[in-house]
């Protein structure tokens, strides 16, 4: 079964997306996820001008080889946009795999290790009230795990608080600050550390006491602080019983991570701008993390993420997958397939995706007693509507850029 067309789909439903679509000579088609947030041309012409010519004409089954083919076959290894194009192929070849064998993908990959996969949703407020809102709104659709972000008194806007985190799953406004902000320039925010990390340790003592012990809580610090300062947050927080904390320190200095590991207990997760398993060579092997938050979106498919899953496996470092709306839910399909299949899965992230994406994207899996679970369709499960999909032109969109207070540009 020989691959004929390979098609880079830009689209945007509300936030841009690039899809793989490849079609083999007998006309099964298989979809890849290859979006990369402000950066997403890059990959489509990575795929288009030279990835696609190296497609047509292989076999279609070849995975493995594929893989490897396009990763050492370039010289030039890793990196955002060589793993997001890789994964868009990895991941259109298992769908056409499982699609050929009649079976979900979940079923070729060892098959169910668990019934469904525990997502956590994020809950955030400008201020308590209105994050004890959302907390609410999330329990009530049936959320076991729940992200905790909030305004910073003195900080104007905040990574990971929505106007509107209250409303309800799918509408467009839950996540407005993770948007694809449609505008010439990116957004600039504020920040400040010493007023973040004196305010973080009060706001879960509130969410503790009035939500209880029984919900899983997580916070991502979103790689805005100093190895010492992180260590601060972790032991600040240790009372409230934090499934994880994420991102404390950039990710590119992992030596960072020991540090924060010798002070606190609290579980680490990172690496959600990692994208293969050389990034988590020490920090795995030195178990200086708890969940690897690669998607398979950005880490080179789910044959990349599999062996990195793999290698954790070793250390009982769990995975903990990045899904955030600018993952697709094409991205997010896979990942509930190989979250369905590992035994080290720990949760998935769940920002759920506005209607206008889910039209475009026909996904089938389900969310049910506080997790997802892909359906029995063969393949991924993914209903791409391209007639729709071509009504939604790119537009382009960047992510925020922040700033201290005396304007030095800072992590973001
Ligand atoms: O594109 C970047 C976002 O996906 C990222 O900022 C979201 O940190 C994030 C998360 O944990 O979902
Ligand atoms: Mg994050």
């Amino acid at each position: 079964m020989l691959i004929e067309r390979a098609d880079v789909i830009v689209t945007s439903p509300g936030r841009n997306f690039v899809t793989l679509k490849i079609t083999t000579d007998d006309g099964v088609v298989g979809y890849g996820d290859g979006t990369l947030n402000g950066r997403e041309l890059a990959v489509a012409s990575y795929l288009t001008d030279h990835v696609v010519p190296l497609l047509i004409g292989r076999d279609a089954h070849a995975i493995e080889d594929t893989w490897q083919y396009l990763y050492r076959g370039a010289y030039w290894r890793r990196g955002p946009v060589t793993m997001a194009a890789i994964a868009a192929v990895d991941t259109a070849l298992w769908d056409i795999k499982a699609k050929v064998a009649g079976l979900p993908l979940y079923q070729l990959l060892g098959g169910a290790s668990r019934e469904r996969c525990l997502v956590y949703g994020h809950a955030s407020g400008k201020d308590v009230p209105e994050l004890f809102d959302s907390v609410r709104a999330h329990l009530e659709e049936g959320f076991r795990a729940i992200r905790i972000q909030t305004g910073v008194p003195g900080l104007d806007s905040v990574y990971g608080v929505a106007s509107s985190a209250a409303a309800s799953i799918g509408d467009d406004t839950r996540y407005d600050y993770e948007p694809a902000r449609r505008s010439a320039l990116p957004a600039e925010e504020s920040w400040d550390t010493r007023a973040y990390l004196r305010h973080v340790p009060s706001v879960f003592e509130a969410v503790r006491g009035e939500f209880g012990e029984d919900v899983a809580l997580l916070h991502d610090a979103h790689h805005r602080l100093t190895p010492i300062q992180a260590a601060k947050l972790g032991k600040s927080l240790e009372p409230y019983d934090l499934f994880w904390l994420e991102d404390v320190t950039p990710a590119e200095n992992q030596e960072a991570l020991r540090w924060v590991r010798h002070h606190t207990t609290t579980p680490l997760a990172i690496g959600e701008v990692f994208n293969s398993v050389w990034d988590y060579q020490h920090l795995i092997r030195e178990q200086l993390i708890d969940y690897v938050r690669s998607p398979i979106t950005h880490a080179g498919g789910i044959s990349s993420v599999r062996r990195i899953m793999d290698y954790a496996a070793m250390y009982q470092v769990k995975s903990g997958m990045h899904g955030p709306t600018d993952v697709s839910p094409i991205g997010l399909a896979a990942a509930v397939h190989l979250g369905m299949a590992l035994h080290n899965f720990g949760i998935q992230e769940y920002m759920v995706h506005s209607e206008r994406t889910r039209e475009v994207f026909g996904p089938t899996h389900e969310f049910a007693g506080g997790g997802l679970r892909p359906s029995e369709e063969p393949g991924l499960g993914i209903h791409f509507d391209e007639a729709l999909a071509a009504e939604h032109p790119y537009e382009r969109a960047y992510l925020p850029v922040n700033r201290l207070p005396d304007g030095t540009v800072h992590d973001w």
